[in-house]
């Protein structure tokens, strides 16, 4: 299978680098995909000149911040256009630890999209504070309930997704910030009837770096989840594709 591990950076200089090398030591063959929106700090740079030495990495560079949403349908378009057969979402700043990676693509082999959830047993986050393990408990409950789908951690932005699951989705009228993005695919996904699967992480607190976690975001996905619950399916799926998940 031809993985791809796809992740944005805004400003992670001090994570990158030693990231995508974590990400090697567990599983070598995959590629990793960096999507920087011009960082500041050099990130791009960085990751160009490992690219120059590893050819298993790529970077996509886009102009300025654009928001977490856009830099994923990116680097999906990317990706899909390369024809990678199952692609991860994956943070830079460690929260998401890599040595998931390989139950990530064990799981592939049977699912058509794959949750890393810290809300099933076994799952969990440490160094949080309370107030940001709040927000995102109350957060994955509150999507839960109003969109009556049964995805305990709606929120996480740990995912891996075989191609045909992204082919299938509009991917162009998606939620363009942090939390609803990953609530508006995981929907979409499971509305177009794809199967999936919960496997429990442990999320970290970010090592190095500054966070871009805002309260716009929170209540751009506050709001957002209603417009999501009422959007008719028609709306959700690509037009290039006539029949998602054969439903
Ligand atoms: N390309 C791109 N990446 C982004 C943007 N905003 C955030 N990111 C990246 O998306 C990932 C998640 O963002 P974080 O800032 O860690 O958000 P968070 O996990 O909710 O909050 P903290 O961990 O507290 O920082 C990180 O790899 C960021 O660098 C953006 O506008 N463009
Ligand atoms: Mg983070």
């Amino acid at each position: 299978m031809k993985t791809l591990v796809v992740i944005p950076t805004y400003n992670e200089k001090d994570n990158i680098i030693d990231l995508i090398k974590a990400i090697h030591s567990i599983v070598p063959e995959t590629h990793v995909l960096v999507v920087d929106d011009g960082s500041p700090d050099g990130t791009g740079d960085l990751v160009r000149a490992l690219t120059q030495v590893d050819k298993r990495v790529f970077l996509l560079s886009r102009k300025g911040k654009g928001g977490l949403g856009p830099a994923y349908v990116a680097g999906f378009r990317w990706g899909l256009e390369r024809g990678y057969e199952f692609l991860t979402e994956m943070d830079a700043d460690w929260s998401h630890p890599p040595r998931y990676l390989s139950k990530m693509f064990e799981l592939a082999g049977r699912y058509d999209f794959v949750i890393g959830s810290r809300y099933v047993s076994g799952g969990g986050s440490v160094n949080w504070s309370w107030i940001r393990k709040l927000i995102s408990r109350a957060g994955s409950l509150y999507s839960r309930v109003i969109l009556s789908v049964n995805i305990r951690d709606f929120t996480g932005g740990f995912n891996g997704w075989h191609a045909k699951v992204l082919e299938a989705v509009d991917l162009d009228t998606i939620g363009s910030d942090g939390y609803s993005f990953q609530i508006e695919l995981k929907y979409r996904a499971a509305q177009l009837g794809f199967k999936f699967v919960e496997f429990p992480i442990i999320f970290e607190e970010r090592r190095e770096g500054q966070s871009k976690m805002s309260g716009k975001i929170v209540r751009e996905a506050m709001w957002r989840v209603w417009s999501i619950r009422f959007q008719p399916k028609s709306k959700m799926i690509s037009s290039s594709t006539s029949s998602p998940a054969g439903k």
